[in-house]
């Protein structure tokens, strides 16, 4: 399926900015699924969000880690959302304020009715850390569905996203009911988000009926 990408940016090209919330409560609600990323701070949400998308304008890319501190929400072709959470596990911001933020996403993942997946992201060469962990436990707790994404696989050879994939299974046994899949890509050389398009196109699919 050569072309088998072209009818999918079509489908992702078509999208709207529907604006930042920091109250759970103010995101409006258009009831098409919605799936949602998240991960530590500079793991790479907002550049993929933009692969995923085929724009450079939707989310703001950030140099520096810890700034994207609201949900930002967008609609692709009137048929299903993306979410880009702030970001968690970041250090040098106030405990004060990652309180705050992971309170947000808390409330978000807990009280958002029409999240259908959270997409985990994971720096392929970091891997998991004890904040991803809590984050898993958050999400199987409210029983929602996830999958994990590592990103920035172009900085790893391929034994070593192998390898990586291979211990983020094992520890995957613990959260089966909730746990879906992993994609590996690179929002830098697009290799599997092709995957990840598929995968949000069927969500919205599934929806419809
Ligand atoms: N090499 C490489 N760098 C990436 C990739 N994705 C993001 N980055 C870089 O990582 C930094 C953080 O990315 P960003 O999308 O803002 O992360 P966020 O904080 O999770 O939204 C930026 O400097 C990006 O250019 C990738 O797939 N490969
Ligand atoms: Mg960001």
């Amino acid at each position: 399926m050569p072309n088998g990408n072209r009818s999918l940016n079509l489908f992702f090209s078509q999208n709207n900015f529907l604006g930042s919330f920091n109250d759970i409560h103010k995101i409006p609600n258009n009831n098409f699924p919605e799936c949602c990323f998240i991960g530590r701070s500079n793991v790479g949400k907002s550049s993929i969000i933009n692969a995923i998308t085929k724009t450079k304008k939707l989310a703001k890319i950030s140099k520096t880690p810890g700034r994207t501190q609201s949900v930002n929400l967008f609609e692709i072709n009137k048929a299903i959302n993306i979410v880009d959470l702030p970001g968690y596990g970041y250090a040098k911001i106030s405990k004060n304020i990652r309180d705050q933020l992971s309170n947000l996403i808390e409330s978000y993942i807990t009280n958002r009715e029409n999240l259908a997946k959270v997409f985990v992201l994971i720096d392929c060469k970091v891997g998991i850390k004890s904040s991803d962990i809590d984050i898993f436990d958050s999400i199987t707790s409210s029983n929602k569905n996830f999958s994990i994404v590592l990103t920035k696989t172009d900085k790893c050879s391929t034994n070593f996203i192998q390898s990586q994939m291979a211990s983020i299974l094992t520890l995957m046994k613990n959260y089966q009911k909730n746990f879906m899949k992993i994609h590996a890509c690179s929002s830098k050389n697009n290799n599997g988000i092709l995957d990840i398009q598929k995968d949000i196109f069927n969500l919205s699919k599934r929806h419809e009926i």
